[in-house]
């Protein structure tokens, strides 16, 4: 008899938007190819979690459950929040009601596997990705062959697992429309992720990426990239996200998926979560243009050598320039990120990417701006924090924790911030993007079909919230 397999996906976080369940939809996928009879749970918009888990226990009768964990916590120093806890009522209650084997898998899970294991009181997770991982483990026959496959963690064995399977491509079409209801996501903002490909070979000091993707690039086949677009085009998709980690990078990549994409005459709307300053071209810059990219997010994280060294970041102060004044030259809107208060960060450092802020990022660009590093373990930040004792060894990290500079204090931080930045309409915190207000914004966007991306009416929303006193900035 065909084994049934329940996906659950437990992400409902909506700000800065619900995102679409590419991960949990990727695994079920190819459950589904394995032969398995597979369904996926998707709680983002559900009002009672768990009645609906409920139901589709007793409808369904899964043999074998997963679970994908996708945030461990929103990453914001000033008002931290873990999903946690909410994950974990989610798992008490299939405990409660099922005795089905359990496999938890997601971004989140492969950062930490076994302190979320640990957390959650569960066996087994998969670290890195999930498609071949999870089939192996829904097909073995028990325990022991459970524990031997690549990239599934045991909470009972003390061995680390073989590293994860980090397939050389992604072997599994994605379909996001068949296992979704996109249409719910696509009321916020009408984007598709998709991924060119996974891994970053870079080293950058507090990150979690290659902990989550592998360390080495792994690129797809730009002719199926253009094949998986024109499957959600033909669905009703016009707009669509490249996830990659640096879309940029490794050199060569970028241009030859665009130019699939342009010689397929793929007509959509192509916007990138992650564009590196370096080395950027302006021919680069172009063919963006030409493919379709309206806009990026890019993601030099400070404008002065001091903190970009410290955060071992691999360019300079002149490259974030220079990326500066060749997208303010195209039509390309670009939303700047930055990530105040690493090693390093002192009144001067701040000072520069200040000025930067002022005198390089053009008028239709956004800024978002974040304070504070969150510590993952095994990252160099985390190095640094046990150094500078931030942390102590035997804190595990689960729960938010956050290294900021202790040559600044937060309170200065923000001051320059308030003081110092003379567009502060330009400019997006976090908590900002949590306002009841940009949800209802968002969804009115989406109706109307405004143009995207919704950050870039950030500014009026702010001018109107701050005078509605929605926001206060006096901090
Ligand atoms: C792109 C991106 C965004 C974009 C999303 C755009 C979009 N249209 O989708 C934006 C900017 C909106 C965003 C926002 C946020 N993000 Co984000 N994002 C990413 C990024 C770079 C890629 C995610 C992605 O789509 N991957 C592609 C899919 C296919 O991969 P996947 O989901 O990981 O799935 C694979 C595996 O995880 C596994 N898997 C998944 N589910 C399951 C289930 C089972 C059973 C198994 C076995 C395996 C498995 O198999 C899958 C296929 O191989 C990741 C970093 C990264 N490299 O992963 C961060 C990341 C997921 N984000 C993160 C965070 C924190 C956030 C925010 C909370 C930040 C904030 N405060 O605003 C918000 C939350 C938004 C929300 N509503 O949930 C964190 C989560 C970890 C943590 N610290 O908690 C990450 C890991 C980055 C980081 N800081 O380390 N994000
Ligand atoms: S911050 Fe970006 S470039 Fe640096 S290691 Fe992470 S994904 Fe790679």
């Amino acid at each position: 008899m065909t084994q049934r397999i329940l996906l659950i996906s437990t992400n409902r976080e909506l700000a800065p938007q619900p995102v679409l369940p590419a991960g949990a939809a990727l695994v079920a996928q190819a459950l589904q190819v394995a032969g398995f009879q597979v369904r996926l749970l998707d709680l983002c918009f559900e009002k009672r979690p768990l009645r609906r888990i409920d139901d589709t226990l007793r409808t369904f009768g899964p043999d074998g459950i997963g679970i994908s964990l996708r945030n461990l916590d929103n990453c914001d120093l000033l008002s931290p929040r873990s999903y946690l806890h909410e994950v974990k009522e989610v798992v008490d209650f299939l405990k409660s009601r099922t005795d089905a084997p359990v496999l938890i898998g997601g971004a989140g899970v492969s950062i930490m596997p076994r302190r979320v294991l640990e957390f959650l009181e569960l066996d087994y997770a998969v670290a890195g990705e999930g498609e071949a991982a999870a089939v192996m483990f829904f097909q073995a026959g028990g325990a022991e062959e459970r524990s031997r496959i690549p990239g599934v963690v045991c909470r009972r064995e003390e061995a680390a697992p073989e590293a994860g399977e980090h397939l050389g491509r992604i072997g599994v079409m994605p379909r996001l429309h068949r296992w979704v209801d996109t249409k719910l996501y696509l009321r916020f903002e009408p984007v598709i992720p998709v991924q060119g490909k996974r891994g970053c070979a870079n080293r950058c000091l507090y990150c979690t990426y290659p902990a989550i993707e592998g360390n080495r690039w792994r690129c797809r086949d730009p002719g199926e990239v253009a094949e998986e677009i024109e499957a959600a085009m033909a669905a009703g998709g016009m707009e669509f996200e490249f996830v990659d980690s640096v879309f940029n990078q490794p050199e060569g990549y970028m241009e030859m998926l665009l130019e699939k994409i342009i010689r397929s005459r793929i007509r959509a709307r192509f916007h990138v979560s992650s564009l590196s300053p370096s080395g950027l071209t302006g021919s680069q810059v172009r063919l963006m243009e030409r493919a379709g990219v309206v806009s990026v997010v890019i993601t030099p994280e400070a404008a002065s050598d001091a903190t970009l060294a410290a955060l071992r970041k691999g360019f300079t102060a002149a490259e974030v320039a220079r990326a500066a004044f060749l997208l303010s030259g195209s039509g390309i809107r670009a939303l700047w990120c930055f990530l105040l208060g690493g090693p390093e960060e002192d009144e001067n450092t701040l000072a520069e990417t200040i000025a930067f802020m002022n005198r390089k990022i053009p008028g239709k660009d956004r800024a978002f701006i974040t304070t504070g590093i969150r510590i993952y373990p095994g990252t160099g930040m985390h190095e640094t924090a046990l150094r500078e004792e931030v942390v102590s060894p035997a804190e595990d990290l689960l729960m938010p924790a956050f290294y900021f500079t202790p040559r600044l204090t937060l309170k200065q931080a923000q001051k320059m911030l308030r003081y110092g930045i003379e567009a502060q309409e330009r400019c997006i915190f976090p908590s900002d993007t949590r306002l009841g207000p940009v949800g209802a914004f968002r969804r009115l966007g989406a109706a109307l079909k405004l143009p995207t991306p919704f950050w870039r009416y950030s500014s009026s929303l702010n001018r109107l919230m701050q005078r509605s006193r929605v926001i206060n900035r006096s901090w």
